[in-house]
Parts: C-alpha cells; structure tokens; sequence
C-alpha cells in the first residue's frame, strides 16, 4: 500500500465554527491546540481523518476539529471505530476518551480494540474524574477523593490506564499532559505506529478536581519530577541546577528501578538504564513507578508494532475470496434452506 500523499494544512485548517463549550481554563483547550498544531505536521487530509469519541467533556472533541467525526455513545467510540477502520482502511483515526468513557462503562470495549491491535491513535484525557456529569469520582480517581457518589472520599484503589493498555496486549503506550510542549511529539510517536497507539493525557479538571496533577506537571521543580522517556537514550532526569542529575537503574535482586545519582553526567558508571521502546518488561515497570519517590514516566513507554486488525482480516478475506465470483443470491440459496407456505391469518 502506498503513503497516501502529504497535505499542507495549518492549524486554521482544523478548527470549526462551533463554540467550544469547556470550562474557562479547562485543560482540554490545550489538548485540542496541541492536536490541531499536530496534524498540519503529520501532513494528513482532513477528508480522510476521523475523530471518533464516546460521551464525557472530552468527547466533545469531535465537534472542534475540522474533520469528519462521530460522538458515539458512552463506552462504544472502540467499537464504532473498530467498524470504520475495517470499511475504509485508509482513513486516519483518532479515538478520543475519558477515564470514565474509556475505563468505566468502555473497558471492556477498551481491551478489545488495544489487544486487537485496530489501526488508530486512542487519546485518553484522564482527569481522574467524571467531569460532564459533575464530579463523580472515576476509575482513575486517587484514594480518598471526595465526589458527590464518595462523600467521605473514595476507597478503591485507582487504575493505572497505561497498566491497563499494556496487560490488554497494547502494542504502543505512551503519556503525556495537556500543557506539555512535548504533547505534540508524543501525538505524532502514536501517530507514526501502526496499529492501536494508546496515549494517556494528564488533563486538568478545573472545576472538579482542580491541579492534581501539580506535583509533576507544575512547572516549577519539573526536571526532578518528569522523566520524559526517548529511545535509545538513557533514562535521566532533574538538573546540576536542582538536586544533581538522576538516573534510573535497574535493581536485578528486586527487578525493579531504583533512583541513582549520576555525578558529572556520567551516567554509565551509575548503572543508568538505555530506555528501549520495545522492551515491553521495562515498559510495565515504568507505567507502574509509583510517582513520589519516582519522577513520573512520560512520552513513549513502549513501541513495538506487531500486524494490524484490518490488514489480517482484509488478508484473510482476499484468500477466502479468491477466484470466487461474488454472488448474493446464490450465496443464500447455498446450504440448508426452507421454504414457508401459509399466510398470516392461516400460518402453518
Ligand atoms: C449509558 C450511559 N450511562 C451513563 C451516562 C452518564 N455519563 C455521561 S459522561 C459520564 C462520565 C464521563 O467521564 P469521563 O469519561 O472521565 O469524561 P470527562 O467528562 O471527565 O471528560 C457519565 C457517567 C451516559 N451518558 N450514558
Ligand atoms: S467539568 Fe472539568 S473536564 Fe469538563 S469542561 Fe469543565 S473543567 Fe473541563
Ligand atoms: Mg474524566
């Protein structure tokens, strides 16, 4: 198959003259500018690019990028998607969902399209809360947050959505935060990788649970808090500025990482980790570092492409087509069939 042909576009390009209906500071905004600064790099058609959302404040995406678009219905934007995939394969596809969307009602369909591995990008803005339906703690939600459905602050331990993605068979896994200039760099990763790319975007829910992502997206001390992965390139992070420059090793008694000091950069001789993208043990262990006394773990945790959903059963249904006439009627006339005599009034 050949690279569909690159478009110019600007971000003027992407925008719709719908008014866009988040709350004033919401972190969606900066979402929806990274993604619309996005794709006139990646060179897409905005005729052949879909967005396609469940039901949540974020799923309101679909209406502020001019592209085609579908806001489905609340958990089933995979299932949707998964069918537009398979009736043109060549259509650029972004999937766009909540913690609630994507990980309460959606899960299940969430597992589904990731260990499926169908061919598109999956954005899911988690701002650890039910924003559109006024604060309900979410799947994602911190022990102890109080909602109108936990009063006296919820007990259940969260999930971790990039956790989730790898254990369903996520070939590409990646985070990221609204207001991070990296954003886009991590859009255009997923967008690079064929089949199911799964972001998880830090989004701030200024109304119902306000900065609490502060502790690593605040950009104040950000170098000690954000270790922004490359491949290739050894796992670093903070500055000679802070607290000295930090590294991740790996701990081959306990399998785990362990925060090392890398004194005048060398960080080879402080056992720092080379991040590899296709190492998909190093991958779990990094969507899991528990964030406090490990920075936390963003950009590409893992990249590994394995065949698609909609190249294995196109392949599957060439063969199975092959040198065969395509024929409906004979087709149901084949095999066992009946015929019905009676009427309505007199069945038999
Ligand atoms: C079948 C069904 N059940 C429940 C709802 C109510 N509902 C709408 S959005 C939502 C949760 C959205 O949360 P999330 O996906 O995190 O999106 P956010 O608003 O936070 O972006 C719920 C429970 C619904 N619309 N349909
Ligand atoms: S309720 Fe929260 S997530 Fe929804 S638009 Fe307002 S700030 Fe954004
Ligand atoms: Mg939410």
């Amino acid at each position: 198959m050949n690279a569909p042909a690159k478009i110019e576009t600007t971000l003027k390009d992407w925008e719709t003259d719908q008014e866009v209906r988040w709350c004033p500071g919401c972190g969606d905004y900066a979402i929806l500018k990274a993604v619309q600064r996005t794709l006139p790099q990646l060179g897409v058609d905005p005729a052949n690019t879909v967005f396609i959302s469940g039901i949540g404040c974020s799923s309101r995406f679909p209406y502020y990028m001019e592209s085609y678009g579908f806001h489905t219905i609340h958990g089933r934007a995979p299932a949707l998607a998964t069918g537009v995939k398979l009736a043109n394969p060549e259509l650029n596809i972004w999937l766009v969902t909540g913690d609630g969307d994507g990980l309460s009602i959606g899960g299940n369909h969430m597992m589904h399209v990731l260990r499926r591995n169908v061919d598109m990008q999956i954005m899911l803005f988690n701002n650890e809360i039910y924003g559109l339906t006024k604060g309900q703690y979410s799947p994602t939600s911190r022990v102890g947050t109080p909602s109108p459905s936990t009063p006296r602050g919820s007990v259940d331990a969260p999930a971790n959505p990039c956790a989730f993605a790898l254990g369903s068979g996520a070939r590409f896994v990646a985070r990221g935060f609204d207001v991070s200039k990296n954003l886009p760099d991590v859009l255009k990763a997923a967008h690079a990788h064929r089949g199911a790319a799964f972001i998880e975007i830090f989004q701030n829910c200024i109304v119902y649970n306000k900065d609490v992502f502060d502790d690593f997206a605040a950009p104040k001390g950000a170098e000690d808090r954000q270790l922004w992965l490359e491949d290739g390139k050894p796992m670093l992070f903070g500055s000679e500025k802070s607290g000295g420059v930090k590294g991740l090793a790996l701990d081959t008694e306990t399998l785990a990482f362990r925060v090392v000091d890398v004194p005048d950069g060398d960080w080879e001789s402080a056992g720092v980790r080379v991040h590899n993208a296709k190492n998909r043990v190093t991958a779990h262990l990094l969507a899991e570092l528990p964030f406090g006394p490990y920075p936390m773990a963003l950009g590409v945790l893992y990249d590994d492409p394995a065949p698609t959903f909609s190249d294995s059963v196109i392949a599957e249904h060439e063969a199975a087509s092959k040198g065969k006439e395509a024929n409906l009627a004979k087709l149901l006339g084949t095999g066992q069939t009946w015929t019905v005599d009676g009427t309505a009034q007199d069945p038999v």
